[in-house]
């Protein structure tokens, strides 16, 4: 899978993808990280990409011409789809990250700082995404929160170590408690099903404990698993 990020700071996304699982996805092909930036397509001699806003107030806007021709400079793959991340965007969460994870290219638009010119969306009417009710000061952060989560969910990122069908929200619901070494610390036990190897127990000890945590710090999530399960 190919992610084209367009980003006035290039190095926070590369720099992030240079270590751990998104360095190995790399090294191992199943992933391509490229950066473009609209600076570089500026056409003004300051190569300038902001300006004030008509009908005035406080901040700058993103200038339409350089988003555009770097958006335009971007080749496109059959299957691609391009995200812009914005507060105004639906909310990412695990089955939308699933939904991501089948094409083949991902074209992400980050602003900074500012808000885009309008005609931007107008231009390359991008998918909106949010990340949550909350307002950063650049959408890099929710770019590298896209593109770590789906890249997970690929073929050959996760280790047989650290399958993804194991972890929270795999089956709609928050994880079971773990534990590892010593078995005993300060006073606090491991639980004796985990320790006796009898598998048919230890997930119905996991599954138990994964419901008790969901109802009780997330019942929206808990209500979607009652309902998923009639
Ligand atoms: N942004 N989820 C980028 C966000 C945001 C979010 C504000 C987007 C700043 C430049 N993006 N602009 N929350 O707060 O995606």
């Amino acid at each position: 899978m190919k992610f084209d990020v367009m980003t006035l700071f290039p190095e926070m996304i590369l720099e992030y993808c240079n270590f751990s699982i998104m360095k190995r996805a790399i090294d191992n092909k199943i992933l391509d990280i490229n950066t473009i930036n609209p600076r570089d397509y500026s056409l003004d001699k300051h190569k300038k990409v902001d300006d004030t806003p008509y009908g005035g107030g406080a901040g700058m806007v993103l200038m339409v011409q350089p988003y555009i021709d770097c958006y335009e400079s971007i080749k496109k793959a059959e299957n691609s789809i391009t995200i812009m991340l914005s507060p105004q965007g639906e909310p990412l969460n695990d089955s939308l990250v699933n939904n991501l994870s089948n094409y083949e290219q991902i074209i992400l638009v980050c602003g900074h700082y500012e808000g885009f010119d309008e005609r931007i969306r107008e231009i390359i009417r991008p998918k909106e995404i949010s990340i949550g009710d909350f307002v950063l000061t650049g959408g890099e952060l929710p770019a590298l929160c896209i593109i770590d989560a789906v890249s997970r969910k690929l073929e050959g990122t996760l280790g047989k170590l650290e399958s993804a069908d194991e972890d929270s929200f795999a089956n709609g619901l928050i994880e079971y408690p773990q534990y590892t070494r010593p078995r005993e610390y300060r006073g606090l036990y491991v639980p004796e099903v985990l320790l006796n190897g009898n598998h048919k127990e230890i997930n119905k000890f996991r599954l138990k404990e994964s419901l008790k945590r969901t109802k009780q710090k997330r019942p929206d999530l808990y209500n979607l698993w009652l309902n998923r399960q009639k």
